[in-house]
């Protein structure tokens, strides 16, 4: 009985090893591979914090089989070993996960920095404006851009134009937008890009993100911020620049619309 419950306590890590080593395949991995420059590159720190990490649960679990399976199959009345810490053992333990973690630290600094820090747009991208304000609110997206040929105000103007849960961007060029909320803590989180920023009350952050590939990409919320938090999905229609500002212009006229088709106007 003992050994078979050696084996059971065995056996749950190695079908955690199974489940991670076959998912990529299966899609139960990431949303999708990253689809932004930066996203990559925060991958490429979770798979280095992944690699560590896999080869610390091969080695610990290891010796906890290795160490239960021993006590199973000991001959009954044979003797306890008992020991009172080792200090070597307390240094390697100590030591080993200390360089671990500032290796972790310095390594990713970089990314960091170059995300949140440094600053990361194209010289001629900087001198723009934001495109769009995002706000989020319990429990949509409201996107606000600024009239065409004009820069986005923090105050709302007359000829703005508003969508909700639609967000339109350019592909190949940095999107810079204000992102805001209108009531409690709400998280912009695009999983797709790897992006995640907390929208919190009465400031106004900056955030900008690239895409490559024309397509839809999500765009949830990542804050519990209420019973419809859940509601919270909207899309991010990554598309060529052209068809961006033709959104934008169908936008302007569907707004300015007053009920009276053009040519009945002529008449
Ligand atoms: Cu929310």
């Amino acid at each position: 009985m003992k050994k078979l419950w050696a084996l059971f306590f065995f056996f749950w890590p190695l079908v955690a090893l199974i489940v991670c080593w076959i998912a990529p395949d299966r899609g139960w991995w990431f949303p999708s591979e990253a689809k932004s420059p930066l996203g990559s590159r925060i991958d490429d720190l979770f798979y280095l914090i992944l690699v560590i990490v896999t080869v610390v649960f091969i080695g610990t679990q290891f010796a906890l089989g290795y160490v239960l399976w021993k006590g199973a199959t000991k001959e009954e009345g044979s003797e306890a070993y008992f020991s009172h810490g080792s200090h070597s053992l307390e240094l390697i333990w100590t030591v080993v996960p200390a360089f671990v973690l500032v290796f972790i630290a310095l390594y990713q600094m970089d990314v960091w920095a170059e995300f949140r820090v440094k600053s990361y747009y194209p010289e001629e991208t900087l001198k723009d404006g934001p495109m769009m304000e995002v706000k989020a609110r319990q429990f949509e997206w409201r996107i606000r851009y600024p009239e065409p040929g004009k820069d986005l105000q923090n105050q709302p103007q007359p000829g703005d134009l508003y969508t909700v849960n639609e967000m339109h961007v350019p592909t190949g060029k940095p999107v810079k937008f204000n992102l805001r909320t209108d009531d409690v803590q709400h998280a912009f989180f695009a999983p797709q890009l790897r992006v995640k920023q907390d929208a919190v009350a009465g400031l106004i952050i900056p955030v900008w993100f690239m895409i490559e590939e024309a397509g839809d990409y999500d765009l949830v919320c990542a804050e519990l911020c209420g019973w419809g938090h859940y509601k919270m999905r909207a899309t991010i229609v990554a598309e060529p620049e052209e068809k961006v500002a033709e959104y934008i212009e169908q936008l302007q006229a569907d707004q300015n619309y007053d009920g009276v088709a053009a040519d009945e106007d002529d008449e």
